[in-house]
């Protein structure tokens, strides 16, 4: 079986019915600290910093995959450094031991674009310089060096990639300094103003759902062998500033309007690289992202009109 650990997720929750699909719905076991109202499958409450709870689900359904998708993002984990740091690592050296010790073939570990600080400028390399300015950033360069070790030490076949800022239909994102490209879509189909809390001019690497499951499995599908780096994956789908969302939106809904109210998610922003180079992920395992920024907006838009009931008749 597969386990998702952070199955509410903003990308767990999609994550899971994506797997679902490729693996059957039996063979995919979603978990989180809270049950969901309606489970869509096999769902198991699991706190995740507890190792024996941990343990006991991988044992209960023969895990043989976990993808670890809990962790407190960039915005919120700042309100309490201490705590973020404890749930982010905690949870992940539960899933390392419990992969290593009970033979766990593969293991997903989601990474960020959050692990880049001021020492990279605006494009952030495959190699670049981590001096990330979050806890949350901090626990992401952290988790990636401790995937290296298990993979080098014990050979605990773990892949990740820097997400960048993730942008979907079906889930809200919670606690992220990227939220906003998710919002906007959400209000403008909603026929209300946005009031953005980065710069209008405030460019950031984002990424569409869809592309961000397709590389996430196409990853974890890739012949061992070919994966040439075990601590994270620069992964790129498009770089966008807020002006240029909402004009890509306005395309479609020319009435829709955007103010600027710049808080304290804009210095995370500001640390944060604008573009991301991804050759190694081109080269190693064939990424290509499918979707571009308008194309992102006419299906985002459409799916929201579906969602609350506004296609038009
Ligand atoms: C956040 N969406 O904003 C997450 C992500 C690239 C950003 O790590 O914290």
């Amino acid at each position: 079986s597969v386990l998702v650990i952070g199955a509410n997720g903003q990308i767990g929750s999609v994550l899971v019915e994506y797997l679902r699909g490729i693996y059957g719905l039996g063979k995919v076991v979603a978990t989180d600290i809270r049950m969901p109202e309606f489970p869509t499958g096999i769902f198991e409450q699991l706190d995740a910093t507890n190792a024996g709870e941990v343990a006991a689900i991988v044992r209960k359904y023969g895990v043989t995959q976990i993808y670890h998708l809990a962790a407190i993002l960039s915005a919120k984990g700042e309100q309490d450094p201490l705590r973020t740091w404890q749930i982010n690592m905690q949870t992940y050296f539960n899933v390392l031991e419990v992969a290593r010790e009970n033979g766990v073939s593969k293991v997903f570990y989601p990474s960020s674009i959050a692990v880049f600080g001021d020492r990279v400028d605006a494009l952030a390399e495959q190699w670049s310089y981590l001096d990330p300015a979050t806890v949350y950033g901090i626990s992401k360069a952290a988790g990636e060096n401790w995937s290296n070790y298990y993979f080098k030490r014990y050979g605990v076949d773990i892949r990740s990639l820097r997400y960048p800022g993730i942008i979907g239909h079906q889930s809200m994102p919670g606690g992220g300094t990227t939220d906003y490209a998710v919002d906007i879509y959400h209000k403008a189909v909603k026929g209300e103003a946005f009031e953005c809390f980065l710069k209008p001019e405030t460019t950031l690497p984002m990424i569409y759902i869809s592309d961000a499951m397709d590389a996430t499995v196409r990853l974890m599908e890739a012949p061992a062998e070919k994966i040439s780096v075990r601590t994270s994956y620069n992964l790129a789908g498009m770089s966008f500033s807020p002006q240029e969302i909402a004009q890509s939106i306005q395309k479609i809904i020319p009435g829709f309007d955007i103010t600027y109210k710049p808080d304290f998610r804009q210095a995370i922003a500001d640390s944060w690289p604008q573009e991301i180079d991804d050759a190694q992920a081109r080269k190693d395992w064939g990424w290509r992202p499918a979707y571009s920024l308008d194309k992102m907006t006419e299906e985002m838009i459409s799916e929201l009109r579906k969602k609350y009931h506004l296609v038009k008749s």
